[in-house]
């Protein structure tokens, strides 16, 4: 059982992701809640006012420590957290690695910045981990959450049955997938490979293996290099 809580200004980016799917069938299973919480909800006055300028000046909105830290405490009253996780483009790469420990986690809180993110003070004092999902930059952490959510989610036990099983996922061994085919046979000429029509499962085991190799070698030479 995993519970995920999401601290974000823009909560409602977070609505469509996790209702639909394996990620809506984890929750309905009880096998995972996520909540949002706006964090407007701890602003400092009447103006709502959750971010200021950067001392120093500059271009760009920093979110304050008041706000942040009072509602990181006040969700931290609901249970302790494993991982306080803030979402930046400066933090470690995501990686299946990463998602498989955290899936065998409790409780996550993720930090969503925005604008130009937040006081660094709040990331020494209550961030325990820091995830960027690669080098681009996006306008806020909320995609990247919706992102860390979903591969997590899926690999939390009793999630996927076993036609959807992670085992055959790419990267979890290191290697990519091999291609799939469904009916029919033969498409406009174009026939799927013999092997798999004629049901030995140790012969097509060996095939896949070979194609995620193969496939792994042209497309991703690092991956074999260990990296
Ligand atoms: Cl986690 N946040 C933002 N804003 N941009 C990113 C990112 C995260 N990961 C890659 N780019």
């Amino acid at each position: 059982m995993l519970h995920i809580d999401i601290l974000t200004v823009v909560p409602e980016l977070l609505e469509g992701p996790f209702s639909h799917s394996i990620l809506k069938r984890a929750q309905d299973k009880g096998l995972l809640t996520v909540k949002t919480h706006n964090l407007r909800q701890w602003a400092i006055n009447k103006h709502m006012q959750v971010d200021d300028y950067a001392f120093g000046g500059g271009a760009g909105m920093v979110l304050m420590c008041e706000p942040l830290a009072n509602a990181i405490e006040s969700l931290q009253e609901t249970g302790a957290y494993d991982e306080i996780i803030y979402l930046t483009p400066d933090g470690k790469t995501f990686q299946q690695s990463m998602a498989n420990r955290l899936s065998m986690l409790n409780r996550l809180l993720l930090i969503c910045g925005h604008y130009k993110g937040i006081d660094e003070r709040i990331r020494t004092q209550y961030v325990t981990l820091e995830i960027s999902i690669g080098d681009y930059v996006l306008s806020g952490g909320e995609i990247a959450a919706a992102v860390i959510t979903d591969s997590i989610g899926r690999l939390i036990p009793g999630v996927l049955n076993d036609e959807t099983s992670a085992l055959f996922d790419s990267f979890q061994d290191n290697l990519l997938a091999p291609p799939v085919y469904t009916r029919p046979a033969d498409f406009r000429g174009m026939q799927v490979p013999e092997i798999l029509l004629q049901g030995d499962p140790k012969k097509v085991a060996e095939w896949r293996f070979e194609q995620s190799i193969q496939r792994t070698r042209e497309r991703r030479p690092d991956l074999l290099e260990g990296e």
